[in-house]
């Protein structure tokens, strides 16, 4: 195996999705079957013992793929030269928690997050958001890059566009493999708009092959931006596994060229695009290039009612940055 190690830093790696994340992180499904990889885990020191538990799995899953695990609260060693860092660990919210608390809680903690990140990473490093709120966990995390490529700072919105690809398969009656196109706009929250106007089934509109305009107009919106509270109250926990491996997904897709004619929805730094106002980290459908660079895609026609969804999650995200104002100096 010649290739040199790919660095992988993950935060919450003892929590319910980092316990997800590190094991197909280490047999390949980001960097292929060839890549080795060394897995750099970070976690409070209440959780270390935890985390040590989960290193001892990683060994004994004997994965040849890993070159070394590093278990460690020290958020310098964690990030030290690493190429792709997953942000996971994060407060959950609490017991009558206003989202406005949370973002609140979280600023501080992604203020030394994003310092760390930028003393220790390569200067290339792809960071993705996960722990939430992730988009306005970024925008801090991300206002502390100075050596590091600010826009390679991105949140994850990826589940929601599985969650919608899943949901107009079911409808559909198709596998969710047919479903392609399926843009995510917007802040990982329930104004997030899932643009089924643009989403394509079996290459054919989704307008077109479900007939159901209402309820795709309103059921199937809200089923979307209301999963995470559907999964708590069949499971008792929050989504876990399916977040884990949207993550996957997400670092996987800004490693390799999408495949021609597909999105991939990605909370990226706005440039301004579709009047999103510029820096916010907004969900927009990219595409990622053979460099592994993403681009918005561009021309896409949103009629009135999309705009006006749109520019809803803009607004929101735009408070967002409000409440944490003094956070992102
Ligand atoms: P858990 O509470 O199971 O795990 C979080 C872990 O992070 C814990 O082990 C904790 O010790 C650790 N941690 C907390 N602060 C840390 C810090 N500053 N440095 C290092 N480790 C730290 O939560 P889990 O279910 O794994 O969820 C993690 C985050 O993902 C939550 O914020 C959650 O809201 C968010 N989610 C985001 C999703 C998305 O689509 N963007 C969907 C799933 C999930 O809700």
């Amino acid at each position: 195996m010649s290739k040199q190690p790919i660095r992988v830093a993950i935060t919450g790696a003892a929590g319910q999705i980092g316990y997800s994340l590190v094991f197909p992180i280490a047999a390949g499904h980001v960097f292929g079957p060839d890549q080795p990889v060394i897995l750099q885990l970070l976690e409070l020191p209440v959780a270390l013992g935890a985390l040590e538990g989960v290193k001892m799995e990683l060994l004994d899953a004997a994965f040849p793929l890993v070159q070394d695990i590093v278990a460690t609260d020290s958020a310098d060693t964690a990030f030290g030269d690493a190429d792709l860092v997953l942000l996971v660990g994060s407060k959950p919210r609490g017991p009558g928690m206003e989202r406005a608390d949370l973002i609140r809680e979280n600023g501080p903690i992604f203020i030394g997050t994003g310092k760390a990140i930028d003393a220790n990473a390569k200067a290339d490093v792809k960071v993705v958001t996960v722990g939430n709120p992730c988009n306005t966990n970024c925008l801090i995390a991300r206002a502390q890059a100075k050596r590091t490529n600010p826009l390679n700072y991105t949140a994850m919105t990826r589940l929601d566009q599985n969650r919608a690809k899943a949901q107009l398969a079911g409808k559909a009656g198709v596998p969710v493999a047919s479903v392609t196109r399926m843009g995510i706009w917007g802040n990982h929250s329930p104004t997030m708009y899932p643009d089924f106007t643009h989403a394509l089934i079996g290459g054919k509109k989704a307008t077109d092959a479900i007939s159901d305009h209402a309820w795709l107009d309103g059921p199937f919106i809200k089923t979307v931006q209301q999963r995470g509270k559907a999964i708590i109250d069949a499971r008792g926990k929050s989504s876990a596994a399916s977040a884990a491996w949207a993550a996957i997904d997400h670092a996987r897709d800004w490693h390799r060229p999408t495949p021609q004619g597909e999105w991939v929805s990605m909370a990226i730094t706005s440039d301004g695009s579709y009047d999103v106002p510029e820096g916010l980290i907004y969900s927009f459908p990219c595409t990622v290039d053979e460099e592994g660079q993403y681009h918005i895609v561009q021309g896409i026609e949103l009629d009135e009612k999309a705009k006006a969804r749109v520019k809803a999650s803009a607004d929101e995200l735009i408070e967002e940055r409000d409440t944490v104002k003094d956070l992102l100096g």
